[in-house]
């Protein structure tokens, strides 16, 4: 394909400068391929480099970085959204290995992969013989800005995520798993099975997940590992230490920060709408509202939490969870916890971090405010459309007017054709 490109702008290029009447004459040939596509490209292009990352175009392309462990440190951006439908463990490589701890076989994905804000849909694989199973094996590089939807995922060792089997440092920053199906053995997570250090951060998982010790719905268990201003919308059906949001936190280091999970949760020990075991760390400004169903030490927010664990300034919604009682945690009503008071009265910051519809919603982060979403309640519908329809075709929008309602999306100063089309691509997200 290369070759045919570049035989096609393979003609000469000529460029005549003609300098006073003598009639002195430049000519310069290009070969057009030359600059293109240089012989021996990989992927989409690029050469791996923060500069020129290599780029993936098509499934083809994602399928080689599996089979090029020569360049798990490198830099990669997803280019296009991509469909592996078709595909599966017998005809893909998980990115980054694990052979066993200690081993020289150990590859971790050192690199960065950039999701650049695409999508990967359908990513099916199962391998109940190893351990670590996602669409990364093994990572201490980063991977961000990347969203998942409809991966089916099964393990049956240790560590089953959607994205990341074993994130061993590094991180997750800016990624979802949505409408996933994760099932494994211990430390299974919608995103990440085991967060041994590193950080899960501004993620969110929704789908199901089921496993059998640390079942979480975003992270299975969190080791030194930080989870922040992530949530989880996923069913999590677990044994011992199922949580919404994690599993279990299990060193002193480990953070859980400005989190909440929403799923429903069942497990047997130690069961929780936020976290199932509070072994160690600390687990602050969350909240759970997902209903709690575990046959012992069983609690709205956290189910068991243990001398090391601390779990410090959060709230558990104590009749959509139908727990009364949580290690850690104050519980409130539907109604009070949709409202700020309950929340400011921890010091929540409702600044940088926070908002809430109150009286219609329970908080929400802030980042996760789609485009298009103008007013209260949550999501983009017909309400914002009123106010969008409101300030349609005004110019001069500013801060004096709060940028037209807010309707100026792309902040060019007037509300138009191009603002309509944002809108309407953001049509009912954030519900
Ligand atoms: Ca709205
Ligand atoms: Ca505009």
């Amino acid at each position: 394909m290369i070759g045919s490109k570049a035989g096609e702008k393979a003609e000469k290029e000529t460029r005549h400068d003609v300098r006073g009447t003598g009639g002195f004459c430049l000519v310069v040939f290009f070969l057009a391929g030359w600059a293109v596509a240089p012989a021996g490209a990989k992927y989409g292009g690029g050469n791996g480099t923060a500069n020129a990352p290599f780029l993936i175009n098509t499934p083809e392309d994602f399928k080689l970085i599996g089979n090029s462990p020569e360049d798990w440190d490198k830099q990669f951006k997803l280019m296009q959204n991509l469909d592996l439908a078709g595909l599966d463990e017998t005809s893909l490589r998980m990115i980054g290995r694990w052979a066993s701890l200690g081993s020289y076989g150990n590859q971790p994905f050192r690199g960065i992969f950039d999701g650049n804000g695409k999508t990967i849909f359908n990513f099916k694989y199962a391998d109940i013989r190893e351990e670590y199973v996602g669409l990364f094996q093994h990572v201490t590089g980063e991977i961000r800005d990347l969203k998942l939807v409809g991966a089916v995922v099964e393990g049956n060792k240790s560590g089953t995520g959607a994205l990341v089997g074993y994130l061993e440092k590094g991180g997750a920053l800016r990624c979802a798993a949505v409408n996933v199906n994760v099932a494994g053995n211990q430390c299974v997570g919608g995103l990440v099975g085991s967060l041994a250090d590193g950080t899960a951060g501004n993620c969110w998982s929704s789908g199901s997940v089921s496993g059998v010790w640390y079942t979480g719905g975003l992270v299975g268990q969190a080791g030194k590992g930080t989870i922040a201003y992530s949530y989880s919308k996923a069913r999590v059906t677990g044994g011992e230490s199922t949580g919404g949001l994690a599993g279990g936190t299990v060193r002193e280091e480990a953070i859980v920060n400005s989190c909440y999970a929403q799923g429903p949760v069942q497990g047997t020990l130690y069961v929780g709408g936020l976290v199932g075991q509070v072994v160690a760390g600390r687990v602050f400004r969350c909240y759970s509202t997902g209903e709690v169903t575990g046959n012992q030490s069983t609690g709205g927010l956290a189910g068991y939490g243990r001398a090391l664990g601390q779990v410090i300034d959060c709230l558990w919604d104590t009749q959509s969870s139908k727990q009364a009682t949580s290690v850690g945690g104050t519980g409130r009503t539907t109604v009070e916890m949709k409202t700020m008071d309950p929340y400011l009265a921890k010091s929540w910051d409702f600044w940088q971090t926070w908002t809430i519809c109150e009286g219609t919603n329970y908080p929400v982060l802030l980042w996760q405010i789609p485009l298009g979403d103008l007013s209260c309640p949550d999501g983009v519908n017909f309400y914002d459309f009123a106010i969008f329809a409101e300030n349609w075709r005004k110019k001069n929008c500013g801060a004096a007017n709060l940028n037209c309602g807010g309707a100026d999306l792309d902040g060019s100063g007037s509300v138009e054709l191009r603002d309509l089309a944002i809108f309407a691509e953001n049509w009912l997200a954030g519900l």
